[in-house]
């Protein structure tokens, strides 16, 4: 069964079980918004255990990944920097941690890797499939020290669409998730501009406007409305796109 279907049955059933004890205080807590419903489900699906995307075989790759939303970054900073072979690339770690850090592209290539591969889902009704490698964040928070109070990561990109910078955001639960790493490499290459070069977020339990490319910034924050319009991404600001994207 697809994922998606069985979190929809689960879904259902979980209503169809709950409708019982339909005025109980767990019922409307849980159920409070869609979306929390959403993030509680996922959540509870997983029973204490962390629940992993699925990842494929190389047969499975894309032939070609497409890039969708900024496939570029137009200043003149970046033209240089991609010219320059990203060796001067500062990927800036800050907010809530002991050891603000600020980490070159050979720093990111030095810590241990993950490589993964999975199927990126854009709500455009797109999907690819392909291979992507870097440091788990959970590494990098760790060498910054999260501080009590910390309860979002916030992404910072290079890019603006339409003229506004794009951001995204995530718990401490999917900062921390295996699977959520600071790509550099897309199939064993160096990432392709149209992908995030240099650097670009993968949370593989996410959608695909929850992946930021050309990173530049990650921050540790205690709530999400000290950023952009308030709501945690780019998307969620302007479309309404759901902040808890889960998949
Ligand atoms: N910085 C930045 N990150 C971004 C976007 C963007 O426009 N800017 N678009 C998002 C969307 S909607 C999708 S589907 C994926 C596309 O990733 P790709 O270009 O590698 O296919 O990047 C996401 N991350
Ligand atoms: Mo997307």
């Amino acid at each position: 069964m697809k994922r998606r279907n069985f979190l929809a049955a689960m879904g259902a059933a979980f209503v169809a079980g709950c409708s019982k004890i339909g005025d109980s205080e767990l019922f409307g807590s849980v159920v409070d918004t869609a979306e929390s419903w959403h993030r509680g489900i996922h959540r509870a699906l997983g029973m204490g255990r962390i629940t992993m995307a699925p990842e494929f075989t190389r047969a499975d790759i894309s032939p070609f990944f497409r890039g969708n939303g900024s496939t570029n970054v137009e200043t003149p900073e970046y033209a240089e920097a991609l010219a320059g072979g990203f060796a001067q690339w500062q990927l800036a770690v800050t907010g809530l941690v002991d050891n603000p850090l600020s980490l070159s592209m050979d720093d990111i290539r030095a810590l241990p890797q993950r490589t993964q591969i999975t199927r990126h889902d854009c709500v455009e009704g797109w999907s690819a499939i392909g291979e992507w490698t870097g440091p788990q964040l959970s590494a990098i928070l760790d060498m910054a020290g999260v501080e009590d109070g910390a309860n979002f990561a916030i992404f910072h990109c290079a890019d603006k669409l339409s003229g506004a910078d794009y951001y995204e955001s995530c718990d401490m639960d999917d900062a921390r998730h295996p699977q959520t790493i600071v790509a550099h490499l897309l199939n064993g290459e160096r990432l392709p501009v149209i992908n995030g070069a240099p650097l670009r977020m993968r949370i593989e339990r996410q959608l695909g406007y929850k992946h930021p490319k050309y990173l530049t910034g990650i921050e540790l924050v205690s709530s999400l409305e000290q950023v952009g319009d308030g709501k945690g991404g780019y998307w969620e600001d302007r479309a309404g796109y759901q902040w808890y994207a889960g998949i």
